[in-house]
C-alpha cells in the first residue's frame, strides 16, 4: 500500500466539530502554502502528475472524491470522505483525482511554494523517472 491516512483529532461539543491541524506536529512538514479545490466538475478528473520536491496532505473537507497513487509498481485508489482524515501525498507518486461530489472542497496543505517546474505531467516521463531514480 503506497497510501498514508493521517487521523486528525475531532474535537466535538454541541455547538460542532473542531479539527486543528498543526504543521510538523499532526503532520510530517511544516506548511509554506495552502490551496483549495471547490466547484469541482464530477465528470473531469484532476491531478495526472507527479512532483519530485513537493510534501502535500490532501483533505477533503465536504462531499468525497476518488485519489488513485501510483509510485510506477503499484496503483492504490483511495476514498476521500473524513475531514478527520488527510492523504500524505509524498515525492514521486503519481496521483489522478476523480468522481467528486458536486459539493466536494479539497484542502491541500504543501511544504513549498508553488513551482511548475517540480511537476512531472507525462506518465511515461514519470516512470522514466522512477527508473533512473531507482538504477542511480
Ligand atoms: C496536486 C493536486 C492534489 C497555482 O497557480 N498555484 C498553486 O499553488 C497550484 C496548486 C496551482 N496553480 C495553478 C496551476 C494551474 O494553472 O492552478 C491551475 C490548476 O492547477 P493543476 O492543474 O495542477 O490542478 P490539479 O488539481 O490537477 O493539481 C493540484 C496541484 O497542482 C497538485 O500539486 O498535487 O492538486
Amino acid at each position: 500500500m503506497i497510501q498514508e491516512l493521517i487521523k486528525f483529532k475531532k474535537i466535538s461539543d454541541s455547538r460542532g466539530e473542531l479539527v486543528a491541524i498543526e504543521g510538523g506536529k499532526s503532520i510530517p512538514f511544516d506548511i509554506q502554502r495552502i490551496y483549495y479545490i471547490t466547484q469541482l466538475n464530477p465528470s473531469l478528473p484532476r491531478g495526472y502528475h507527479s512532483h519530485t520536491d513537493l510534501k502535500q496532505v490532501m483533505i477533503c473537507l465536504r462531499g468525497s472524491c476518488k485519489v488513485i497513487l501510483d509510485n510506477g509498481k503499484t496503483r492504490n485508489e483511495v476514498l476521500l470522505n473524513d475531514c478527520s482524515s488527510g492523504l500524505f501525498l509524498g515525492e514521486n507518486i503519481w496521483r489522478e483525482m476523480h468522481s467528486f461530489t458536486s459539493d466536494c472542497i479539497i484542502l491541500v496543505l504543501a511544504n513549498r511554494f508553488y513551482d511548475p517546474s517540480d511537476y512531472i505531467r507525462n506518465y511515461d516521463d514519470f516512470l522514466k523517472h522512477m527508473k533512473s531514480m531507482s538504477n542511480g
